[in-house]
């Protein structure tokens, strides 16, 4: 009965095209028909974790009501697949509220699990210091619930003035364990930074170094395959995806190229890579939920990604259809 409910609900948010009906306060399974994987929600700046044959995607929740264009964005959702068709979204969201000294705004953010705990790392507005902050929460399970690992922000705009004065450059988080146990943190908009990571994971542990990428914009994304390190990010605006690739996670970063083209009908182009049994995926978001998509009501895609022999990665193909093998 209750699944005969919500194939009801589906339809319905299908057929109008519009946002939370669903995945608001009971986990909602469905099975993806292509792009976007979710067409009943906005969902913008995707992250994820591959864990124990799951992969978890977290992303934020656009929730500005048309026409305006403006974020408005409050909390963070979790979906789940095994097979990267059928999909759960989870009842349990992240409120950027939950971090009791942020104003709000629940921009990109990513999780990583380090001994057994999940470490949730987010952008918010801090209430007291001016500008744009990442906190961090932790949680015994990839679906929470998760709890502000700190009491503080990790990283505040009055950290990295030298660099710019722009007030929200401390955004979009990435983290990264590399095989010796050491953590990092990457981070910024238009100025590129990363830091090392204490092994509990909410303090640094050593100095902010600024990494020269050519039109950085925002979101960096980093993975490593097969001796190499990769830092893709947003470019430009409207923002493509490029990358740049190492063979050390302190650079010298070679720039590669474009990696993913404007996004249709988005201003923003922000991505997550990741391995899962076998085949590697690209999870970005674009602004193709009709008829109200757009840069601010984003949604959630998923395409596959192909190495060349070499390491470097080809033009990902963005496609309707989604991943169908
Ligand atoms: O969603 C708000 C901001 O837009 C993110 O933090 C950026 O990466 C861009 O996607």
């Amino acid at each position: 009965m209750l699944s005969k409910i919500k194939t009801v609900l589906l339809s319905t948010a299908l057929v109008f095209g519009t946002a939370s009906v669903l995945g608001a306060d009971r986990d909602t399974t469905f099975v993806a028909s292509g792009n976007p994987i979710v067409k009943y929600k906005y969902l913008g700046d995707p992250a994820a974790l591959v864990h124990d044959g799951t992969v978890y995607i977290y992303a934020g929740h656009d929730e500005s009501p048309a026409p305006a264009q403006h974020y408005l964005m409050n909390e963070w959702c979790i979906l789940s697949t095994q097979d990267m068709k059928t999909f759960t979204e989870h009842a349990y969201t992240l409120k950027a509220t939950d971090f009791k000294w942020a104003k709000g705004e629940a921009w990109a953010s990513q999780v990583i699990e380090r001994n057994g705990k999940f470490y949730w790392y987010v952008t918010v507005e801090h209430a007291t210091i001016p500008g744009k902050s990442i906190g961090v929460a932790v949680g015994d399970s990839p679906l929470g619930p998760f709890k502000d690992a700190r009491g503080s922000a990790l990283i505040t705009n009055d950290m990295t003035t030298e660099y710019t004065s722009i007030r929200w450059d401390d955004i979009d988080p990435t983290v990264f364990i590399d095989d010796d146990g050491q953590a990092y943190l990457f981070w910024g908009n238009t100025q590129c930074y990363y830091a090392k990571l204490k092994d509990n994971m909410t303090e640094l542990d050593g100095p902010i170094v600024p990494i020269n990428l050519p039109r950085f914009t925002e979101a960096p994304w980093i993975h490593k395959r097969g001796g190499w390190y990769y830092l893709s990010f947003a470019s430009e605006f409207p923002e493509k995806i490029c990358y740049a690739m190492s063979k050390s996670i302190n650079g010298p970063w070679e720039y590669k190229g474009i990696l993913n083209e404007i996004a249709g009908n988005s201003n923003t182009n922000h991505q997550a890579i990741i391995e899962f049994k076998g085949k590697d995926y690209f999870i970005y978001h674009n602004g193709s939920i009709n008829p109200d998509g757009c840069g601010y009501r984003r949604a959630l895609c998923i395409d596959r990604l192909h190495y060349n022999a070499d390491g470097t990665i080809r033009r990902i193909q963005m496609t309707t259809e989604g991943i169908t093998e």
